[in-house]
């Protein structure tokens, strides 16, 4: 092989995992891409042997929220810097956060700033889903799809949150732009107005510690709004993603749209396997509200559900929702520095390090999913889903060389080992049965057990159409 063919690197003897398939193979990378799959490949610039052990793709983290600007006091802890350093640390090498539209704000200028918060921070590649807060004229007409045929090829659209939310002819407007335009569109489904009503009445009895966050957000709630996305969606005849499902009522809501033929796809996160009620508190302690996160976790009975969803398909992604805020800080869970009634504490946990982790773990070694369900989940369909495949999300020739090699062996969750700048990890204590040992972000090592900073080369990464998509779906509306 002559100078020019060389490898700059080669992982030697891999258990190859794909979402199709476990293979033994050596895996020669040239140019930060994936250049050859076979066995005995010449010696690479570097090598780095992996007899014995298990090699995915790089994660893709779909959903999780880096320097998204707040109202003051309020503040993510998390930038480009940080979040994804955290994210090579825990084996994800492309993160999607969000470009948010301010209400009266422009689309198009929520943009420039994001870009302008990741510019040279970046430590692995990174896209943009946008939030789609006020759907004006011009933002359905012009910015939207032109952002659209940008790269920013998905949005997420919110059914509560008062800066955020749509009212239901705003959702089918919005929709009926991402079924013209070839989109994705996220829905995050919970009831505004029964929480508020449930809120209001929760407050008028005193009730304000943060384990009241729960029950002013029953499964009802998401329920409800689950349903009723679905239904907008089957009226302008568009797929639809539902986020951060939490238990039983939805999921059985979206296998009844599915058993009447509508696209419906659905993410899960680790909060709703590992949490419960129970972490927003047993008493009035304000600790809990290191766990409030909307929507909030629910029992045991719904964790069971949600893996049985992660296992027989009814889930397509599995995200961190990462969205950090510090608890002993003003930024934080105690705005201004107060502890302060459940409906003002930010929503929100740290996750995007512990996500590949928890799932390996639980789901992989101790059996309750399949190493190619894994690599789907949290790597192969969220590429698809948002139009990055197959240059993210699997191990192919040609494929950007995103790579984690897995540690196996006991270890236990400490946030004095996580690489956040989030002073908690709602985790601490999990034990685990594997950590990702290496990442390969791009043919270059990023985590090894120390982490190498490549600020400013993860690059931007402009979407394509979902292929997880129908291609009928690129007409107008009925
Ligand atoms: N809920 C959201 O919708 N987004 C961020 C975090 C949360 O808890
Ligand atoms: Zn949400
Ligand atoms: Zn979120």
């Amino acid at each position: 092989m002559s100078s020019v063919d060389a490898f700059d690197l080669v992982v030697r003897n891999a258990r190859v995992a794909t979402a199709s398939d476990v293979f033994l193979a050596d895996i020669g990378i040239r140019d930060g891409r994936i250049a050859q799959l076979g066995r005995n490949l010449p010696q690479g610039a570097q090598d780095i042997d992996a007899a014995g052990r298990t090699v995915t793709p790089g994660g893709v983290d779909a959903h999780c929220h880096l320097d998204q600007p707040m109202a003051p006091p309020l503040r993510m802890a998390d930038d480009f810097d940080t979040g994804t350093r955290a994210a090579a640390c825990g084996g994800t090498t492309t993160v999607i956060p969000f470009a948010a539209q301010a209400k009266g704000g422009s689309l198009r200028a929520a943009v420039a700033d994001y870009h302008q918060r990741a510019e040279g921070r970046a430590h692995v590649d990174y896209a943009f889903h946008l939030i789609v807060s006020d759907p004006t004229p011009a933002v359905l007409a012009q910015e939207l799809p032109a952002l659209i045929a940008e790269g920013y090829t998905s949005f997420k659209i919110y059914m509560t949150y008062d800066d955020l939310k749509l009212d239901d002819g705003q959702m089918l407007d919005v929709l009926a732009v991402a079924r013209e335009h070839g989109a994705m569109a996220m829905v995050h489904a919970e009831n505004a107005d029964c929480i508020e009503w449930l809120t209001k009445r929760l407050e008028a009895a005193g009730r304000t510690a943060p384990r009241f966050h729960g029950l002013s957000r029953p499964m009802l709630v998401e329920r409800e709004a689950t349903h009723r996305a679905m239904s907008l969606a089957e009226l302008v005849d568009v797929p639809i993603l539902i986020v951060h499902v939490s238990g039983r009522e939805a999921v059985e809501q979206i296998r009844w749209a599915r058993s009447r033929g509508l696209k419906v796809f659905a993410e899960t996160c680790p909060q709703y396997l590992f949490l419960t009620a129970d972490d927003l508190g047993l008493d009035d302690s304000y600790q809990g509200a290191r766990c409030v996160c909307s929507p909030p976790p629910r029992d045991k009975a719904n964790q069971a559900v949600i893996w049985d969803g992660l296992a027989d398909g009814l889930f397509t992604v599995f995200s961190s929702d990462h969205a950090p805020f510090r608890f002993d800080d003003p930024q934080g869970k105690k705005p201004g520095g107060e502890e302060v009634p459940f409906r003002h504490i930010p929503n929100g946990i740290p996750g995007i390090e512990t996500r590949m982790a928890l799932l390996y773990s639980e789901g992989v070694l101790g059996g309750r999913i399949t190493l190619e369900k894994f690599v789907e989940l949290t790597a192969t369909h969220p590429a698809k889903a948002y139009g990055l495949h197959p240059r993210k999300g699997t191990i192919a020739i040609g494929s950007d060389a995103d790579l984690v090699i897995w540690d196996e062996g006991e270890r236990v969750i400490r946030n004095a080992d996580l690489h956040h700048a989030v002073d908690y990890t709602p985790y601490e204590g999990q034990r685990l049965r594997a950590w990702p040992g290496t990442t390969i972000a791009n043919g270059e090592v990023v985590w090894n057990g120390v982490f190498h900073p490549r600020a400013g080369k993860g690059r931007f990464l402009a979407c394509g159409a979902p292929t997880l998509l129908p291609r009928a779906t690129r007409s107008p509306a009925p």
